[in-house]
């Protein structure tokens, strides 16, 4: 009887291990349509739906330039072709729209790397002309937090929009559409689910053919877990059903939810 007791004492200890440990916290995502630029241009690709609060920065790359000092400072690292550049794989737009701004392209062998000035729990950005092998590392200094691909996009669901703008092949990130691979394109906001995975280092790097392209990245900076997608936060009682079926508070601009044609 004392033998079964501590057995059954022992298993339960176990199962609160695994529990604990399989409710571990950390970087998580989700993927919207995005908003139009705070100036109500279209042809700006998708910004964050926070991308108005004072608290949220946001990189545009439309000076041609990469950022190299202030908040987040960005090098291009290794040899390779990445750049700022404009031309037809930009980010679309929240309804598809043709991005005609500059935007950043990285190419194998050559990553981006932002260091950050302070700890950020917020990491968001238009996720364009999707390939396999377009990948995200999140820092703690040196220590890797974690990182994700083309194909984790894919598995929780996929991208917001699938562009005729971007024809592709059968690959990661791509979805047949009729008869044509359309290249996913997207608003994905990475951010910590608490103080353990806060984050001060970013990598942009691609393996592989094709290229990652993406625009106006947004950044916030935190030392805690991220609030901003709470039920909480957001104003409108009256969207709570529509936030308990999606979750988040992109609900705010109903003009955004306007469906383009070729979104999942
Ligand atoms: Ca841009
Ligand atoms: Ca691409």
């Amino acid at each position: 009887m004392l033998f079964k007791k501590s057995a059954f004492i022992t298993t339960l200890s176990t199962l609160a291990i695994l529990c604990c440990a399989g409710s571990a916290h950390a970087i998580t995502f989700k993927m919207t349509t995005g908003i139009a630029s705070p100036d109500g241009k279209t042809d700006q690709g998708a910004w964050s739906e926070f991308s108005g609060l004072s608290d949220f920065k946001t990189v545009d790359f439309n000076n041609g330039q990469l950022p190299t000092s202030g908040f987040a400072k960005y090098s291009l690292v290794g040899n390779g072709s990445s750049s700022v550049r404009a031309d037809m794989w930009a980010p679309v737009g929240p309804n598809g729209e043709k991005n005609t701004s500059k935007y950043l392209a990285i190419f194998e062998g050559q990553n981006a790397v932002i260091e950050l000035d302070d700890y950020l729990n917020y990491f968001a950005i238009n996720w364009g002309a999707a390939h396999s092998g377009n990948i995200y590392s999140f820092y703690n200094g040196d220590t890797l937090v974690k990182s994700f691909s083309t194909a984790d996009i894919d598995q929780a669901g996929g991208f917001a929009i699938y562009s005729p703008l971007h024809p592709g092949n059968n690959e990661a990130g791509a979805k047949l559409v009729n008869t044509q691979y359309y290249q996913g394109n997207g608003y994905v906001h990475f951010y910590s689910e608490s103080s353990n995975d806060i984050f001060n280092k970013i990598v942009i790097s691609q393996v592989g053919g094709g290229g990652f392209e993406t625009d106006n990245h947004s950044f916030h900076k935190g030392t805690g877990r991220f609030t901003g997608f709470d039920p909480k936060s957001v104003p409108e009682p009256s969207t709570a059903l529509g936030i308990m079926a999606v979750g988040g508070i992109f609900l705010w601009k109903r003009k955004n939810q306007k469906a383009a044609q070729y979104r999942q």
